[in-house]
């Protein structure tokens, strides 16, 4: 069938939309109408190339990266499953999670879903079931999808594995938001750096994730929540999220949390920046006190390697430095539980868009992004 969808056709390009070719769903496979999908940062990683794989890693993947469809933040309604699909039947409501959770492997059967063993095939640009292409350029080029899912299309071919199947009554374009930014944002805190009731967290980088950490630490009953970002309409908007103090930079955050904490610092400090570099790190623990915890949530490019942390008082100071990938989260049971606290009133989703598009205007919404503008901007379809 056709359809359409926003193509990177390499890396430092803009979005090219583009009438494709789509082919129904294979086995294991379901066939999702979106309604909006969210501009995560990461979709602009792959524009810049900080999350270009490099070739030999490809061919380890057996990997085409581009061209490819972005996008893998999203949720719509089945309209048609493929032979052998159990958990899903035409008219059912889903968030697309953007790494699948198959079930079976060792990290799904002990309940860290978010490090599926499907997880490793997200920039390999082809479906999880067989490992070919369902999206197609006019002239017959396979398309890869971003995450397995790519968002960036009003219809597309995903597997059943990367269904969370939600309340209908739940708005779609809300809980598009929960495929990624905020079950990562709210996993940080609740999940990652486990915050506790009275605790002092600081957030670095306030964008779509980081605002979500915000409101995952307060919801888990943070006393003091530091929002470190240079744009101002973003600290201030942190408030709304939960924030009780705000900072321009790590430096002034270090001044302010010394002060907020009698010299004792942040029992956990959160880092969201929207690209991770090695030289964040010594002042994401200069935040963080003895026996306390740093997250690093933010992506890095992927050459990223070197790091600069004074290791003789990381050890002194039995500080903890930990990963997270998607909030730590498992997404069958975090994705329906932040939807439930929204429909509550107590996580807030509505506040998060600040503007929304159509897909033609996609490189407008990533310049706005750029720019500083938007929390999260959103393609409604
Ligand atoms: C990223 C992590 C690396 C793969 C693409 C998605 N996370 C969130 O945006
Ligand atoms: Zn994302």
């Amino acid at each position: 069938m056709k359809s359409k969808a926003a193509i990177l056709w390499d890396t430092q390009t803009k979005w090219s939309v583009e009438e494709i070719e789509l082919d129904p769903p294979k086995a294991g496979e379901v066939l999702v109408e979106l309604a909006a999908s969210g501009l995560c940062h990461s979709d602009e990683h792959l524009v810049t190339g900080d999350m270009v794989l490099d070739p030999a890693m490809a061919e380890a993947f057996n990997a085409r990266q581009f061209p490819c469809i972005g996008g893998h933040e999203g949720a719509g309604v089945i309209v048609d499953v493929g032979p052998g699909v159990t958990s899903l039947t035409p008219g059912d409501h889903v968030v697309l999670s953007f790494i699948p959770a198959c079930g079976r492997c060792p990290s799904c059967a002990i309940g860290h879903q978010h490090l599926c063993d499907l997880g490793a095939f997200s920039l390999a640009g082809r479906q999880p079931t067989d490992f070919t292409s369902r999206h197609h350029a006019l002239d017959g080029t396979d398309l890869g999808v971003m995450c397995m899912i790519g968002t960036f299309e009003p219809l597309t071919a995903v597997s059943e594995a990367s269904c969370v199947k939600i309340e209908p009554h739940i708005p779609l374009d809300k809980a598009a938001l929960v495929g990624c930014g905020v079950t990562t944002g709210w996993g940080s805190a609740v999940n990652a750096a486990e915050v506790r009731a009275g605790e002092t967290v600081v957030v670095v980088g306030l964008g779509g994730i980081g605002m979500n950490a915000v409101q995952g630490a307060r919801l888990a009953g943070a006393d003091k929540i530091v929002a470190v970002d240079p744009f101002e309409n973003k600290r201030s908007a942190a408030v709304t999220f939960g924030a009780t103090h705000a900072a321009g930079s790590m430096e002034e955050a270090q001044f302010l949390v010394a002060e907020l904490t009698k010299g004792a610092m942040a029992d956990k400090s959160i880092l969201t920046v929207s690209v991770a570099h090695g030289d964040l790190i010594a002042p994401l623990l200069n935040l963080t006190k003895k026996a306390g915890r740093a997250v690093v949530t933010a992506v890095a490019p992927i050459s990223q390697t070197d790091v600069k942390l004074d290791l003789f008082m990381f050890a002194m100071m039995r500080k903890e430095l930990v990963g997270c990938i998607f909030g730590n989260a498992n997404p069958r049971r975090d994705i329906p539980r932040i939807l439930d606290l929204y429909m509550n009133g107590r996580v807030l989703l509505d506040e998060l868009v600040t503007n929304r598009y159509p897909l033609e205007d996609i490189n407008q919404g990533y310049e706005d992004m750029r720019n500083g503008t938007n929390i999260r901007g959103m393609v409604v379809f």
